[in-house]
């Protein structure tokens, strides 16, 4: 089989897939809300959970949370707290106090213009309400993104769906030792990650897969795109090479997203990182809406 012809099969596939996906969905019921719950994990199934601490509230963030508060009712129950994963739409979010999962509130979009940049992400501050009796919360209010790493979904009703906010800086990974590193994606991350008012940082990942030669090439192209303001690391999750430069980008208080296809390391990079395996690897999908705290380096 030809190429061309290769590629025109592959195209079928995928768009009876997504047919049949459809499909499904249409003749399946929704889930309700206690089914969706029912199937997200439990606080003691979870690791690396940050604390409330680990993410720091600016002064915007702190003033907004006040003014919520001074209006809202019953302000004795609100808490100011983080988003620190989402499982099927359940944010859980960290408090000083606690750790909880919470929903948020009726019409909370649509009292905002069904403007979805508004929904709860990972990396959001929040005010939650904490009902006495209630395990659950329920947030009420976003508060200011000091940034926000979006992308465009819905080409024509050109909605925008936040991924993750208040990130200081991206990690953009790619594998080395496939042949050359491909710029073109790395330019689109800069940019995106420019776009966020994030500090971008290239992780050429699998060292252990090229020779110094391959190396040399790949460095030095991916240099000369980014220019001397962004820092180019190299990294062997499999040596343990590069990460303690990666850790130097994501100090104590700070907060990184990575960026990269599948495939590029990135759970392997964060496991190694993190000194024990909670990312499953390997094309195993899981959830990627989740933030991790990083041991102290103390
Ligand atoms: N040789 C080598 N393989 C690696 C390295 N990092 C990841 N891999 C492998 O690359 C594959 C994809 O890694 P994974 O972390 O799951 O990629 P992700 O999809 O970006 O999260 C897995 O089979 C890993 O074992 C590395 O530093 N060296
Ligand atoms: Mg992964």
């Amino acid at each position: 089989m030809g190429k061309a012809k290769a590629k025109a099969k592959k195209k079928t596939t995928g768009a009876r897939a997504k047919r049949d996906r459809r499909r499904k969905l249409a003749t399946e019921p929704p889930a309700s809300a206690e089914e969706l719950l029912a199937s997200v994990p439990g606080l003691d199934a979870l690791q690396d959970v940050p604390a409330f601490d680990d993410l720091p509230v600016d002064e915007a963030q702190q003033a907004a949370f006040d003014d919520f508060c001074a209006h809202a009712e019953e302000p004795e129950q609100m808490q100011l707290g983080a988003v620190v994963r989402l499982d099927r739409g359940f944010p859980l979010v960290a408090t000083a106090d606690d750790t909880f999962r919470a929903e948020h509130a009726v019409g909370f979009a649509k009292s905002r213009g069904g403007d979805e940049v508004l929904l709860p992400a990972v990396g959001d501050r929040v005010a939650v309400r904490r009902a006495p009796g209630h395990d659950m919360g329920v947030i009420e209010c976003v508060l200011p993104r000091r940034t926000s790493f979006e992308r465009w979904r819905g080409r024509a009703r050109g909605e925008r769906q936040v991924l993750c906010s208040n990130v200081d800086s991206v990690l953009i990974v790619q594998a080395l030792g496939a042949g050359e590193v491909l710029l073109d994606r790395v330019a689109r991350s800069l940019v995106l990650a420019l776009d966020c008012d994030a500090e971008p940082v290239v992780v050429l990942t699998k060292a252990d897969r090229c020779d110094a030669e391959e190396l040399e090439r790949d460095l030095d192209r991916a240099r000369r795109l980014v220019g001397p303001d962004v820092r180019v690391i190299v990294t062997s999750s499999a040596e343990g090479r590069g990460l303690d430069e990666v850790r130097a980008c994501v100090p104590a208080g700070s907060c990184a997203m990575i960026l990269g296809e599948s495939g590029a390391g990135k759970s392997t990079l964060l496991n190694a990182l993190l000194g024990h395996d909670t990312l499953a690897t390997g094309g195993v999908r899981e959830r990627d809406d989740q933030a991790v705290t990083l041991p102290s380096r103390a």
